[in-house]
């Protein structure tokens, strides 16, 4: 069953049809969540459905005193009325989430929304660099770790890979064997495939894991500058865009690295965009990527 179910990440067919929904926050202003994810995953030439988690006037890292309207009862009203107007979809991607009532709301967006051979491609977005974002809590942690079983791929930045596991997080000075304890206790929540972000075995290099089924392959770029909001859901949704338009879990992990320190190089040494990188300026690069595969 599981092995099957590996398989079908490898095999989606090459088709311009697919349709996604893409479940997230809308933080106004700050380059990340919904407001990256729509322009990237259109852009790779797929038809991108969006139900927002909650409205924000900005991310919350680095801003105070943000505005937000939570969406949490306004969910399943929308998904309610898709089903009676039979409107299904390929693939879920999750990212940011409001509450835990929309991590369990996810459960049933996937019952009711998703294809039985759709995929469900699930960011934990909660938290970076040892910490949790604001507004989170263990409670959170633990109904996200609960949610990991349900996923097709799951993309985890390497903090929300150890809180979720109970391991040490190190913020450098990674292995091989540290990451595959991870990898390993990922699978033991129920992971079937997994791209772990954010490991470094080298200095001024970073990069991803790879993890299909017992499969792990690694790939790694340079190290630029410094980090930005944003970058791991650039990193989600091209990696989405990609995969779901026909490329192999491997390839669409590269695409989205490069497609990330692309970014990052764009937006280094301009002082009015501190908040999240300049992908807009990567799109065409994005592009060309894929449709030269
Ligand atoms: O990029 C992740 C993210 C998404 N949405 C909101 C956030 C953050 C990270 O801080 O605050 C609202």
């Amino acid at each position: 069953m599981r092995l099957w179910e590996k398989r079908e990440v490898l095999t989606i067919m090459k088709d311009s049809n697919k349709r996604v929904l893409t479940l997230q926050d809308i933080s106004c202003f700050g380059s990340c969540s919904l407001t990256v994810a729509l322009p990237i995953i259109s852009a790779c030439g797929i038809e991108t459905a969006i139900l927002p988690s909650a409205v924000l006037s900005t991310h919350t890292g680095g801003f105070t005193d943000v505005e937000v309207c939570d969406f949490t009862d306004d969910i399943m009203r929308m998904v309610n009325h898709w089903v009676k107007e039979n409107i299904s979809f390929d693939c879920l991607y999750t990212g940011y989430l409001g509450s835990i009532r929309q991590i369990e709301y996810v459960r049933e967006i996937k019952k009711k929304v998703i294809n039985r051979d759709g995929i469900f491609i699930l960011d934990p977005a909660m938290a970076d660099n040892g910490i949790l974002y604001k507004g989170f809590d263990e409670a959170y942690v633990k109904a996200m770790a609960g949610l990991v079983g349900e996923s097709g791929v799951l993309l985890p930045n390497l903090t929300e890979a150890c809180m979720m596991t109970g391991i040490e997080y190190r913020k450098d000075d990674h292995d091989e064997a540290y990451v595959e304890e991870i990898l390993g206790a990922l699978k033991a929540l129920g992971a079937t495939n997994v791209v772990l972000k954010g490991i470094s075995f080298e200095e001024g290099k970073i990069g991803i894991a790879l993890c299909e089924g017992d499969n792990v392959q690694y790939y790694f770029t340079k190290r630029v500058g410094r980090g930005y909001h944003g970058t791991g859901d650039c990193f989600a949704a091209s990696f989405t865009g990609a995969l779901i338009r026909g490329s192999s879990m491997y390839d669409a992990g590269r695409i989205a690295a490069d497609f990330v320190v692309e970014g990052i190089r764009q937006t280094l040494n301009d002082d009015n965009h501190p908040y999240g990188i300049r992908f807009e300026r990567v799109l065409p690069m994005l592009i060309d990527r894929l449709t030269a595969c």
